[in-house]
């Protein structure tokens, strides 16, 4: 299917969801300018970003039904899928919102943090919860009548605590006040970011796409989350990568993970190569908000050539994850291709 021609038709059924939210907040009888405030709050955080997520919704239940091209699915068939593609992308719009108050970050997708405008500010943490329950609006008015409905509901309340989880774990590891490189390790970072990440941004998008697609015994759910879950370690890896070594104009934010004193796979890839002079050096320089120390911390994962073991580590995680795709059993309607078409999104990605 094409790629192109993919965003712009998911793209095109964001307006129709506003739309429709706008009006059951009519129905509430709330004044114009809450309903002009969340239609704002909609468009600034939730369809800026790559979409790969929602999109894969749509790829996933296409390769499951053996669509050819978009022309396979029925209007109402393609709006219903948009819906759940679009139910991801207001629940990574819900998380990013509030991490980013969380990391004092500066920029997302190129602009101004949602509470970094002047007329946002703490207001973005009710923002935040709106963007999520949005999800509910939705997923009762398209899905309330599938005997799957329930399903749907479980499985995005349980990712979502999954996420919250990771993300209490990120927080808790890299305090501001205080920086311990000894409570860093590669096992803590792989619980935090296959909680923070694989769940919502990988098995989520595939699950949702198989219950659609009635295509939901537990073994094939298993076979899904095997493969998506490492899946989705890797890439939040590479956004650790990206984080130290990305161009903020090719990943659209300024890395803030050396100054935030993050658990992230650059510093504990060198905290376990590092010699004692160069462990010395990151503890006295790591996770202090200081850009003098920060670049003595990057100038140091240069020398360490983590960027390297970066490239290392992603070939062989390509090839583990090729070879664990290779022995998924279709015999009851999944299929190895769904997880294939994922990889192919994410290797070697420089945003
Ligand atoms: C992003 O990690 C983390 C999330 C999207 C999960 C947030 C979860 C909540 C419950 C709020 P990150 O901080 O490394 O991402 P980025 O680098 O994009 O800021
Ligand atoms: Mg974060
Ligand atoms: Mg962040
Ligand atoms: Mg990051």
């Amino acid at each position: 299917m094409d790629k192109h021609q993919n965003k712009a038709k998911f793209l095109a059924v964001f307006p129709e969801l506003v739309t429709e939210l706008k009006e059951v907040c009519v129905n509430y009888g709330i004044t114009p300018d809450a309903i002009e405030w969340l239609e704002k709050n909609l468009n600034y955080n939730t369809p800026g970003g790559k979409l790969n997520r929602g999109l894969s919704v749509i790829d996933t239940y296409a390769i499951l039904k053996n669509y050819k091209s978009l022309e396979d699915f029925s209007d109402a068939e393609y709006k219903k899928l948009a819906v759940l593609g679009w139910g991801v992308e207001l629940l990574q719009a819900y998380f990013l919102v509030a991490d980013d108050m969380m990391d004092k970050s500066i920029t997302r997708r190129g602009q101004p943090c949602w509470y970094k405008l002047e007329s946002v500010q703490d207001i973005a943490v009710n923002d935040a919860f709106m963007l999520e329950g949005a999800i509910y609006v939705f997923l009762k008015k398209y899905y309330r009548n599938e005997p799957y409905y329930v399903d749907l509901l479980d499985l995005f309340h349980e990712v979502t605590f999954q996420t919250e989880l990771g993300q209490l774990l990120d927080l808790i590891t890299a305090p501001e006040d205080h920086v311990d490189l000894s409570k860093f390790s590669l096992k803590k970072h792989s619980f935090i970011v296959t909680f923070k990440t694989a769940y919502y941004s990988f098995y989520l998008p595939v699950a949702l796409a198989m219950f659609a697609a009635g295509i939901n015994s537990e073994k094939d759910l298993k076979q899904a989350r095997d493969v998506l879950i490492p899946l989705g370690e890797y890439f939040q890896i590479q956004d650790d990568y990206l984080d130290c070594f990305g161009k903020p104009e090719d990943i659209g934010k300024i890395g803030t993970d050396i100054q935030d004193n993050k658990c992230s796979w650059v510093v504990n890839t060198a905290l376990n190569i590092c010699t004692p002079e160069q462990r010395k050096l990151l503890d006295e320089n790591y996770g202090r908000k200081d850009a003098k120390k920060e670049a003595i911390c990057k100038k140091l994962f240069t020398e360490l050539k983590i960027d390297q073991l970066y490239l290392e580590y992603e070939e062989n995680i390509v090839n583990e994850l090729n070879g664990k795709i290779a022995k998924v059993d279709e015999s009851t309607g999944f299929k190895g291709k769904v997880l294939t078409a994922f990889l192919n999104k994410i290797h070697k990605r420089s945003k």
